[in-house]
């Protein structure tokens, strides 16, 4: 397979204004009859090809302006249909037959429990008709499905329906407008026996939306979550950036094999059912975040992503990154702000710091791909999303609003590029982003070196900043950025903050540095008393700051920063220091000692009354084992292991009491509700719950038992549950497995968490279990959420799936092949981990590697084929 280039971009020469399409639906033979009216672009040579792509379709009939096409007018080959003479003007028709049920990829039209749906983004369009798919034409479409009347009683498609009827043999059909011209990435369809939930929500200009969650029939009770976080976001994307809804109706349909989270088709949004079905007994408050997370994303897509798109896939961040970061705001305005930059940062600087620092790091704007599907990545989206939360704050929410306004109305229906973007930003700011840009051009995370000084004669406080980006594969020389460091300083004796002075400006007590060059030193004036530095508050930059903190500045700042999110930094500073000198004694095979500063801060945390319930759980909650080894020069799995276990249950024994206080004072009955406060409530419990656990008596195992036996709601069962299984003790996992799976037998969504929870424990026969659970009849290499829930949660077991031996990765090798003749998208993604192999000691690394090799030796996906290929590079 050959790379695509960024620089090689050329506008299209023919472009499509209107699309009628007929589907004619069948499980082995649709029929999809395809009509386009197409003209050359003015700038265009007459006599230029027209160039359509096209996979796996069976081509029966095509013809311009009604004369079919002469068999040696057009050539056709696996990627598409080129037809040498066309004019300037004319109508092109093509008939396809394509096989629906046995589309296991995923991608074009597919089947899901009988039903059918669709998944065109990026590269899909061109498995369902003939097609100039890129983002960057843009056309009216008119679509009618056709089914069987009792089959699929409900035809969905994109926009308005503006016609329906019976017809012969049992069949009927349903016409669908969309008067918003759009890409073809952006176009859906939905048939089936569905059942449909339905609200109305007015917009700002009072137009009245017709809003429908299309489910399977027996899942009608677990939408209302999904319904209200729909009319949330709607409000919220008025009230915030001044977009309103566009259609008269807006609709989400579930289906249960699905590739990704959800997608954002003009007004037919397909989910995976994961993402939108929600319910106190069997989704725990992650899932009802989550699911609120990811409606709201979907829909903020109306305005950044379908009605200003992407000229081409390389600016895929430009709808993403910007969509994220609006979903992040949006969550960080309905509940915690401070809890939702701690879990996106914990999130953020466990997964895109390794993928930035492995053999697939790219910058958030790519410069080439073989495979686009395999560019969907954490940097495209959450550090595309950290980019723009860096605009913002450079040049101000003001400026940027204007600068998101500007945006939408200059290029509203048009497939722009980052620059576009950028641009509208530095026009209503009035600044230069020039160097800014880098960050969308570079790869890798970069680093500052920090430090101090305090000159007690002059009262100045000097702290130095110096950048550096790692190379990467594609960077021999990166160049310094622009970063914003917020910051404050607190005076040390007094523990309040101090007023910030630079270049003689006064600056608040919190403020954001500007740093551009290597290395830039800034004087603060006027200090009246030793400070400590509160450096990246709110995590104002995607970069990894280094600075040489005491564990008693840590402890000062754990209780006196006046940034939430800096006190929990603070928390797991602390945490890191204590590891590492366990990971080091682990090592070395010295005997491990609890370093009694960190007991004592989590024990004034712990006295402490706490103002955010979620904040002082997520303070409370030790990094996790992913999050150490990107903190390490090489990883040791099981030293990580050990040293991290050895913290818990230190931590146990030593605050045992203190622990199962505020297990008790966080008790509730109250009916279930995904609140803020109950959310806090629960999380703190938990944390707390898993401490009593470690010390492994028998009054924490009595809490966790009653905690699960009572079933209150899936957050605490899953908690407890989760805690017996990882216990290692068989007594009390095995009846509490089978309790939980012949309960939830009927319900994939809890199944998978049943085979997740089990895979993602430390004892030793994990890999057995794996292998027996492949065989269940619940599990199915077809489906992508158990995909993920049993091989995917293996992978991240961090010392199971590094086993010695390398049976861990013979098992995902061996996955990763099979799957790979499934869904070739979902079979590049699971072999992620073992792209790492550089970061892991000798042994392991040529475990990992020969199987690479192994699969490198097989007939591959072009999507496995970049990875494994830049893998091995
Ligand atoms: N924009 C959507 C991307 C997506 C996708 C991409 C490749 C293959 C399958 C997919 N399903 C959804 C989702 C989003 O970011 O909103
Ligand atoms: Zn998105």
């Amino acid at each position: 397979p050959q790379p695509v280039y960024l620089s090689d971009y050329q506008p299209p020469a023919y472009r499509v204004t209107h699309t009628a399409l007929t589907f004619d639906l069948d499980p082995a033979r649709t029929c999809v009859e395809a009509r386009l009216t197409v003209e050359r672009h003015p700038d265009a040579e007459a006599g230029t090809p027209l160039y359509l792509h096209g996979e796996q379709l069976t081509l029966e009939a095509v013809s311009i302006d009604g004369e079919p096409l002469a068999d040696d007018a057009y050539r056709q080959n696996d990627k598409g249909l080129t037809i040498d003479a066309v004019p300037a003007a004319f109508t092109l028709e093509t008939r396809v037959r394509i096989a629906p049920e046995a589309n296991t990829a995923l991608e074009g039209l597919y089947q899901s429990n009988g039903m059918y749906c669709t998944q065109c983004e990026a590269e899909g369009f061109r498995r369902i008709t003939f097609y100039p798919d890129r983002p960057d034409v843009m056309a009216v479409f008119r679509v009618t499905v056709i089914g069987d009347a009792r089959r699929e009683p409900v035809l969905l498609a994109n926009g308005n329906p503006v016609e329906r009827g019976e017809l012969d043999g049992g069949r009927h059909f349903v016409t669908w407008e969309d008067p918003h011209p759009k890409p073809a990435y952006l176009f859906a369809l939905v048939a089936g026996d569905l059942a449909c939930v339905e609200d109305r929500f007015t917009t700002m200009s009072g137009r009245d939306v017709t809003l429908q969650i299309w489910v399977e029939e027996e899942n009608l009770g677990k939408t209302d979550h999904a319904m209200a976080s729909l009319k949330r976001a709607m409000r919220w994307d008025e009230e915030r950036y001044g977009r309103e809804y566009d259609l008269d109706r807006f609709m989400i349909v579930a289906v249960n094999d699905f590739n990704m989270g959800a997608m954002e088709n003009k007004g037919l949004n397909i989910f995976n059912a994961a993402a939108v079905l929600t319910h106190p007994d069997t989704a725990t408050d992650g899932a009802f975040q989550q699911v609120e997370g990811i409606v709201a994303h979907e829909y903020f897509h109306n305005w950044s992503g379908n009605r200003v798109t992407c000229r081409d896939w390389f600016q895929l961040s430009l709808k993403e990154g910007f969509t994220v970061f609006r979903d992040q705001s949006f969550t960080a305005d309905s509940n915690s702000s401070a809890l939702k930059r701690i879990q996106d940062v914990a999130f953020f600087r466990t997964a895109q710091f390794a993928e930035d620092a492995g053999p697939t790091a790219h910058p958030v704007r790519p410069e080439s791909y073989i495979e686009i599907t395999n560019f969907y990545t954490l940097t495209v989206y959450e550090k595309g999303a950290e980019v723009v939360r860096m605009l913002k704050n450079l040049v101000g929410w003001d400026a940027f609003r204007r600068g998101s306004d500007l945006y939408f109305e200059r290029f509203d229906g048009q497939a722009v590029t980052i620059e576009d973007f950028v641009g509208c930003m530095a026009e209503t700011s009035g600044q230069d982003l020039s160097q800014f840009m880098r960050w969308y051009q570079q790869a890798g995370t970069p680093e500052i070196d920090a430090h101090g000084e305090y000159d007690y004669v002059n009262a100045e406080y000097r702290l130095t900043l110096r950048q550096r980006t790692p190379a990467t594969a594609g960077q021999q020389a990166p160049e310094p950025l622009h970063i914003p460091v917020r910051m404050g300083l607190i005076g040390t004796k007094s523990g309040h903050d101090l007023t910030l002075t630079l270049d003689g400006e006064k600056r608040g007590c919190d403020t954001v540095l500007h740093l551009r060059e290597p290395e830039q030193t800034f004087v603060f004036t006027d200090v009246a008393e030793a400070p400590t530095p509160s450096l990246l508050r709110h995590f104002s930059a995607p970069v990894k700051l280094h600075f040489p903190y005491s564990r008693e500045d840590l402890a000062f700042l754990l209780t006196q920063d006046s940034d939430g999110f800096n006190r929990w930094e603070a928390s797991q500073r602390l945490a890191m220091l204590a590891l590492n000198d366990l990971i080091a004694a682990h090592r070395n095979g010295v005997e491990k000692v609890m370093d009694s500063r960190v007991v004592d801060a989590y024990r004034t945390l712990l006295d402490a009354p706490a103002a955010d319930k979620a904040v002082l759980a997520e303070m409370l909650r030790l990094p996790s084992e992913a999050y150490i080894a990107e903190h390490q020069p090489l990883v040791d799995v099981d030293a990580i292991h050990a040293a991290r276990e050895f913290v818990r249950q230190s931590l146990g024994f030593a605050l045992r009491d203190a622990f199962e206080t505020l297990y008790r004072a966080n008790q509730s009955d109250e009916p279930y509700a995904p609140t803020p406060e109950q959310i806090g409530r629960r999380s703190l419990k938990n944390v707390a719950l898993g401490y009593l656990m470690a010390v492994e008596d028998e009054a924490g195992i009595a809490l966790c038992q009653a905690q699960f036996d009572a079933g209150h709601n899936m957050t605490d069962v899953r908690q407890a549950l989760t805690l017996l299984v990882h216990s290692g003790r068989d007594d009390l996992s095995a009846p509490a497995l089978k309790a939980f799976g012949d309960k939830w037998a009927h319900d994939p969504l809890v199944m998978d968490q049943w085979f997740s929870l089990q895979v993602s424990r430390p004892q030793a026969e994990v890999l057995d279990r794996v292998k027996y659970l492949m065989a269940h009849p619940a599990f199915s290499l077809r489906n992508p959420n158990k995909v993920r829930a049993l091989l995917g949660t293996f992978a991240q077991n961090r010392v199971n799936f590094h086993r010695l031996d390398g049976a861990g990765y013979t098992l995902l090798a061996d996955a990763v092949i099979e799957l790979d003749r499934l869904n070739p998208e979902m079979a590049a993604g699971l072999m992620t981990p073992l792209t790492r192999w550089r970061r892991f000691d000798d042994t392991r690394q040529s475990l990992m590697r020969a199987e690479l090799e192994r699969i490198k030796d097989r007939p591959l996906s072009a999507n496995v084929f970049e990875m494994v290929s830049k893998a091995l590079g």
